[in-house]
């Protein structure tokens, strides 16, 4: 069921339509994609992220409504955590809670103890991992798994195997390990690019690899160290993936995974996909998460930070004025960010003769000519910048004709 109120206009249709000719993805074919959001897991493994219980079990409950698939956490780093994990389990939300934990027996106790029916269960496979830091072979890395595989299904749970460094791994080894805890009943594999080394290709290829040799449905995890991770994940999506994994801003160990704004409407509007999510909630999820970590949100971050629905140059706002759809992929409401239109040197004669307008001054043309030149003389830089309410736009409008 679609969930998600925005329906685009007729403009940003048919201008979606021409550009997505190149994209070339509308692709029913790929199927469905769940979203698993790790805020309180990856997330607080970024420096200067740590969340009170209370923080977490509202950031869960935000998420919940929001509409998003899977939670995951980790109930290993501490009492508290374990604590909040056990919280969120009991407090019955319609999305999956799934308890992030090592490949050791002991860890899959703890996740029991929470009452936990999913488990994430990662283990690195890369020999540069399996060398310098778990300092074990291959083989026993695979004995680990389907160890902990085994472990987990006598007892019930639903499984996700995390093949931590999937993308440095060797191929034949990854295909290899795929298969053996495939054979003993694990429900999802994870393939994260834990390094952020992969282009999209890369990351296609990847899930593409272990498509071919295995049917368990796969994660996806792309890491930022490139600025690559949304395009990867998609990626990943476009090879058969059929979950995931963000975070709120894109928290996580370094600089982050694929954030959830950019991955949800990048699903919405090249992919076509109807996601049961409310996407006016993505920016209100970005503030609340700013508040709590005090990790300020960068101002250029792509539709949720400030400068993203920001309209400057005189050419734009003009175009603005008349149809939004001209500078805006969506309009700021839908997910919940407001428009603004910064006044100053680059306003040019249409910005000064709205301005002009808005101050309710009598104007000719050439006068507002005029004041636009004055700005620049003037080499003021961005004077001051203007929030543009509903109201306020139904107002603009009608002082369009004026131009
Ligand atoms: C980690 C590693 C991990 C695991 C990903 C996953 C990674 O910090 O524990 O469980 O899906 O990037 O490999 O985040
Ligand atoms: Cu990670």
């Amino acid at each position: 069921m679609n969930n998600s109120k925005y329906e685009p206009n007729m403009t940003e249709i048919e201008s979606w339509n021409l550009a997505n000719s190149y994209n070339n993805v509308r692709d029913e074919s790929l199927g469905d994609v769940l979203i698993l959001d790790s805020t309180l897991r990856e997330g607080e493994q970024a420096p200067g992220v740590s969340f009170t219980m209370r923080q977490r079990l509202q950031i869960a409950w935000m998420l919940d409504y929001f509409g998003i698939d899977a939670i995951e956490i980790s109930p290993i780093i501490s009492p508290d955590h374990k604590e909040s994990c056990k919280r969120l389990i009991k407090a019955g939300l319609s999305a999956n809670i799934i308890a992030h934990v090592r490949a050791l027996p002991e860890d899959i106790d703890i996740a029991l103890d929470c009452d936990a029916n999913w488990v994430a269960v990662y283990h690195s496979i890369s020999d540069v991992h399996l060398k310098h830091k778990l300092r074990i072979s291959r083989e026993e890395a695979v004995r680990r798994a389907v160890n902990t595989v085994e472990y987990a299904k006598s007892h019930g749970l639903r499984l996700r195997f995390t093949l931590e460094d999937a993308s440095r791994a060797d191929p034949s080894f990854l295909k290899r390990i795929c298969k053996e805890i495939s054979e003993v009943g694990v429900d999802r594999i994870g393939l994260p690019d834990t390094l952020g080394i992969l282009r999209p290709k890369g990351m296609y290829n990847l899930v593409k690899t272990v498509r071919d040799v295995v049917n368990t449905p796969i994660d996806v995890h792309c890491h930022n160290d490139l600025g690559l991770a949304t395009a990867n994940s998609l990626a990943g999506f476009e090879a058969g993936a059929s979950q995931i994994h963000v975070t709120i801003n894109g928290l996580g160990e370094r600089v982050g995974i694929a954030p959830l704004a950019e991955v949800v409407m990048a699903l919405t509007i090249i992919y076509n996909k109807k996601l049961r999510v409310k996407l006016d909630m993505l920016k209100e999820l970005s503030d609340l998460i700013e508040n709590y970590t005090g990790v300020k949100t960068p101002e250029s971050k792509p539709l949720v930070g400030e400068n993203a629905y920001k309209h400057k140059a005189g050419t734009h706002i003009a175009a603005i004025i008349r149809n939004p759809a001209a500078y805006e992929l969506v309009p700021p409401k839908v997910i919940g960010n407001r428009r603004r239109i910064i006044f100053g040197e680059l306003s040019g004669k249409h910005g000064a003769a709205f301005l002009l307008r808005l101050l309710g001054l009598n104007y000719s043309m050439e006068e507002a000519v005029k004041f636009a030149q004055g700005l620049k003389r003037l080499r003021c830089g961005d004077l001051f910048e203007l929030s543009l309410s509903e109201d306020f736009e139904g107002e603009a409008l009608k002082l369009e004709d004026k131009f």
